[in-house]
């Protein structure tokens, strides 16, 4: 049986099932942390069933987190849970505070309760840069988080530098700009495009509702970014790396290569409604993961326009019809 040992949190997201099946092909016991629900939420994990051990416990509990670490005996913990979509951090601020902000204490804690040794990830974002004073974005640019959101995980992110500096604990921070995948829920903005390109190409949708199209970000694909987040943990010492592509697209061009893949217009179908506007926006993320290349030897696999395909393609096929159209 392997030695290595690993508990992610938020297995049940779009990168925690990533993880789960970049982890099981090296090898690891994977632990899965799940929260009670009255339905079933492991959609994304189902074809791992059998391979990784789900333990109940919640980012609020302070107990249960105790309970799952004695259970697992990790000797990594990948802390992805959180509320992690932007625009329901206005409406539930405390609430995302708790989950993607202190939460990331009480899992520090628990781990200085029952075994300082594991090897702790945490997932920042790129977010947190908000308001940038600079283009690209590296490790040294400073915060300025415009959503409740990008606050609370700027907190994670200091808790997670202030426990490895007061601790000596092998504590990272990775900041990761926007990665998406055909597992991305629904309601991000690439699979929202995504969508709603294949919902009106077959004739199931005739318009596609959007915010601010101006507003620019750094996609890439899931699969390579959590691939960093194991080359970090496996690094000789902890310290945090930005991961991003280095390219900046804005939601408008995201729209015209969705559209373009399967033969439509976009000016057609695309609406703007300013209920999906936000009341700050991060207008600007792009970011330099020189670092990450430099130390950890981490390349995206994946180009923005394979990723958008893919995730059409994916689109296409799961709403009941096989991508064979001529553009
Ligand atoms: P996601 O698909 O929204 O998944 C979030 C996960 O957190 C789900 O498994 C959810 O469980 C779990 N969760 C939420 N609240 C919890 C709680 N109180 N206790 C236990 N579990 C809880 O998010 P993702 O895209 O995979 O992102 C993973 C992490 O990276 C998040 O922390 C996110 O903020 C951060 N991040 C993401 C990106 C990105 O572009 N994807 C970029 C930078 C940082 P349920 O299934 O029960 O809801
Ligand atoms: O928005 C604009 C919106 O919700 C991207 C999370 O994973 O990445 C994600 O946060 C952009 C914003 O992602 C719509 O205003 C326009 O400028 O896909 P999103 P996000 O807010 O960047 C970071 C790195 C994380 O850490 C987060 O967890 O698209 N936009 N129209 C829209 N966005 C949405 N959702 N819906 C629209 O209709």
């Amino acid at each position: 049986m392997s030695d290595r040992r690993a508990l992610i949190t938020g297995i049940t997201g779009q990168d925690g099932s990533y993880l789960a099946e970049l982890l099981l092909d090296e090898g690891y016991q994977v632990f899965g942390m799940v929260r009670r629900a009255s339905t079933e939420s492991s959609e994304r994990i189902a074809h791992l069933a059998g391979r990784v051990t789900l333990l109940q416990a919640d980012l609020l509990d302070q107990f249960s987190l105790v309970g799952a670490l004695e259970e697992a005996r990790p000797t990594e913990v990948y802390n992805l849970a959180a509320q992690s979509f932007v625009p329901t951090s206005w409406r539930q601020p405390v609430l995302t505070a708790e989950f993607s902000g202190v939460g990331v204490t009480r899992m520090l804690e628990a781990i200085r309760m029952v075994d300082p040794s594991v090897r702790f990830y945490q997932a920042s974002s790129s977010e947190m840069f908000g308001k940038v004073p600079e283009a690209p974005q590296n490790e040294l640019t400073p915060f300025y988080p415009r959503s409740p959101y990008g606050v609370a995980k700027a907190y994670g992110h200091f808790i997670t530098v202030n426990y490895r500096e007061s601790y000596d604990l092998f504590a990272v921070s990775g900041i990761l700009f926007n990665h998406e995948s055909p597992r991305r829920g629904l309601e991000f903005v690439t699979r929202k495009i995504t969508d709603g390109a294949a919902r009106i190409k077959l004739g199931l949708a005739d318009e596609l509702r959007l915010g601010n199209l101006d507003a620019k970000r750094d996609w890439g694909f899931a699969g390579d970014y959590v691939r960093a987040m194991l080359m970090m943990l496996r690094h000789h010492e902890p310290t945090d790396y930005v991961v991003a592509s280095g390219e900046e697209h804005s939601v408008r061009d995201l729209v015209e290569l969705a559209f373009e893949h399967v033969g439509l217009d976009p000016e057609r179908h695309v609406r703007v409604d300013p209920a999906f506007v936000r009341p700050t926006e991060s207008d600007r993320l792009v970011g330099d993961a020189s670092k990450a290349r430099r130390e950890l030897g981490w390349e995206p696999r994946v180009s923005f326009r394979e990723m958008v395909e893919m995730m059409v393609d994916a689109d296409l096929a799961r709403l009941g019809e096989r991508h064979d159209v001529t553009v």
